[in-house]
């Protein structure tokens, strides 16, 4: 792609403060806090801090080495490596309004490197927090970050960092523009004012770009109880109109956190630059609503001319629609991988144990296995899958017949370790006329979840697989189906049922659940489901419906956990297909040099 004026301009800004030496966010620069030189070197040896018998520290999904991460940031690839950068907070692991980005990177996705802190609080703009951001790659191959500083006033205010060295393809090092902010709000009583909340406003996109030249980006926000994604432009992404438009907004569900807007193609499972338009294509937008801690997205189409998202009917952001994954998944956010041509999501995953808990073991927060997703071929959801590059860490494979389980027993699948292990189950059920009938007022699958969890006794289900479970069942975490017949078709219920997965009573142990879009009678009803120690994330229908839960048993753990199917139904059901593998540790956040260790 040719460069544009926007591109020759932040290179010269870039060239500008090279020569002139601005401001270097380097490994060794003093964080914003009271006790720096601990700190530093707890930064270089962190990974050694944490207690290895930690029975809930995960073996291959993403962490910080220590202390607190939330929020997935700029995930990307550069010159064949994997980015990640995630808020962190290095020195406790809770939450602190002064967060920085942490940097780690890969060559695979499931092996990473640590690398020095990306940003960290340092200018008026950004003293209180260098929130979440996202990267974007600018013609010529340029990645550009865009993210929130919480200024001197604790106002949100967005901001701009290069890298240090584009030659240098870790990215070590990063610069931020001497313009910022370059967005800014309005403060209360102010006023000029611009309609933006200064106070909520935050979490840039990626930007895309259209045929006019000009760069879009949207930022979360809220008016009174309408959330916003408000819509900036630029010829050079250093100056930033206010549209006055927002790309979309609704009413009623407060501020939207890290807005998620991209194309999906229609009828083909490959991912889409940001900036593809065009008939092959609709899009998507992804909100993180504060208000209930949950994400949802709607499915739609962009109208350029005016610059406006309109989603499909009948696609709303709420309880009523649709979500990435229907359990612990938050602040998400996707990048185009232009190497494998592959749409890939990363979301948070944080605790479901008192921060006692979370102090005690010295971290808080995983990511979930990023995703690739596409648009599922009925063109109303998304359909998402794990990584392929996860089955590179499948070992000791099992597989056992298909069979019949009867109602109301128990397989126990052995020769695998079953706290660290990827398993894959496929099912089906007769036509029957014996199916429990959906009531009518049954419409939160949650509740309805919370009210029929895994002990309660149906007709074709509660069927699925209980993992992480104790040897005399007083822990498990239940991943089930459930059918019922609704008024003209089977309607099945997914759930991810918590309430046995710890004798401590002090977890949360919040039942999750979805229907899900499928046939039982005519298709395999499929469950994947990813087991690391203290995280369950199931993929159901081939990924048409995903559930991430958090566990801490106290005595289904390491070695002593063990896996089953199970039918607590009536009926007997048939197993297609099971297949499931131990999973190898992957090295996650050494601290070493860029390139050794990424054996398995
Ligand atoms: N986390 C960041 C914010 C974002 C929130 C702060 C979402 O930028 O809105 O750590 O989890």
């Amino acid at each position: 792609m040719a460069p544009n004026n926007g591109s020759w301009l932040v290179l010269s800004i870039s060239m500008m403060l090279l020569t002139h030496g601005m401001i270097i966010i380097a490994k060794d620069q003093a964080i914003h806090h009271d006790d720096d030189d601990d700190h530093d070197d707890m930064l270089i040896n962190d990974h050694q801090m944490i207690n290895d018998d930690d029975p809930y520290r995960t073996a291959y999904h993403f962490q910080s080495p220590k202390n607190w991460m939330n929020d997935p940031n700029g995930p990307m690839i550069y010159k064949g490596i994997y980015h990640l950068f995630y808020q962190y907070y290095p020195y406790d692991p809770v939450w602190h309004t002064e967060i920085v980005w942490g940097h780690s990177t890969s060559t695979d996705l499931i092996n990473w490197t640590q690398q020095p802190i990306a940003l960290s609080p340092s200018e008026p703009y950004d003293i209180n927090g260098c929130w979440s951001g996202s990267i974007t790659i600018l013609p010529q191959n340029k990645p550009v970050i865009l993210y929130t500083g919480i200024n001197n006033k604790n106002y949100q205010v967005q901001n701009l960092a290069l890298p240090k060295n584009l030659s240098d393809p870790y990215l070590k090092e990063w610069i931020k523009l001497p313009e910022n902010p370059l967005m800014t709000g309005t403060p209360t009583n102010n006023n000029n004012n611009n309609n933006i909340n200064a106070s909520s406003f935050r979490d840039p996109s990626t930007a895309w770009q259209l045929s006019d030249g000009k760069w879009r980006v949207i930022v979360g926000t809220q008016q009174e109880k309408r959330g916003l994604a408000v819509l900036f432009t630029s010829d050079d992404f250093v100056k930033w109109n206010n549209t006055g438009n927002p790309l979309h907004s609704t009413e009623g569900n407060g501020i939207w956190e890290c807005p998620d807007f991209f194309p999906v193609y229609v009828g083909k499972s490959l991912g889409a630059d940001t900036s593809i338009i065009g008939d092959d294509v609709k899009h998507v937008l992804k909100l993180s609503l504060f208000d209930t801690q949950y994400e949802y997205y709607t499915i739609g189409r962009y109208d350029i001319e005016k610059d406006i998202y309109v989603p499909d009917e009948g696609s709303i952001e709420s309880d009523l629609g649709l979500r990435y994954d229907y359990g612990k998944f938050y602040a998400s956010k996707s990048f185009f991988d232009d190497e494998t041509n592959r749409r890939i999501l990363w979301g948070w995953v944080n605790e479901s144990s008192t921060q006692a808990d979370d102090i005690k073991k010295g971290w808080s927060g995983v990511q979930a296995i990023p995703r690739t997703v596409v648009l599922d071929k009925s063109g109303k959801q998304l359909v998402q899958w794990p990584l392929a590059e996860v089955d590179m860490l499948r070992e000791n494979d099992v597989e056992l017949p298909s069979q019949v389980i009867k109602g109301g027993s128990l397989v126990e699948i052995s020769e695998i370790t079953a706290s660290q292990a990827d398993v894959e189950i496929s099912f089906k059920i007769p036509e029957s006329n014996y199916v429990e009938e959906l009531d009518s007022t049954w419409t939160n699958p949650q509740i309805l979840c919370s009210q029929k969890g895994a002990s309660i006794k149906g007709r074709f289900g509660p069927f699925g697989l209980l993992t992480l479970a104790s040897m005399g069942l007083e822990e498990y975490t239940a991943v089930f189906f459930r059918i019922f017949k609704g008024p003209n078709k089977y309607v099945v219920l997914m759930c991810s049922d918590q309430t046995k997965s710890s004798l401590n009573p002090t977890t949360d142990k919040l039942s999750f659940g979805t229907f899900v879009d499928v046939d039982p009678i005519n298709e395999d009803l499929s469950l994947r489901i990813l087991i690391d120690h203290s995280i369950v994330e199931s993929f159901s229908a081939k990924g048409k419906s995903c559930i991430t839960a958090r566990v801490y048993p106290t005595m289904a753990i390491n070695d002593k956990a063990k896996l089953y199917v199970f039918n607590n139904g009536t009926e007997d059901v048939k197993i297609t297909n099971i297949r499931a593998w131990s999973m190898k540790k992957a090295q996650i956040n050494l601290s070493t040099d860029n390139t050794s260790n990424m054996t398995y």
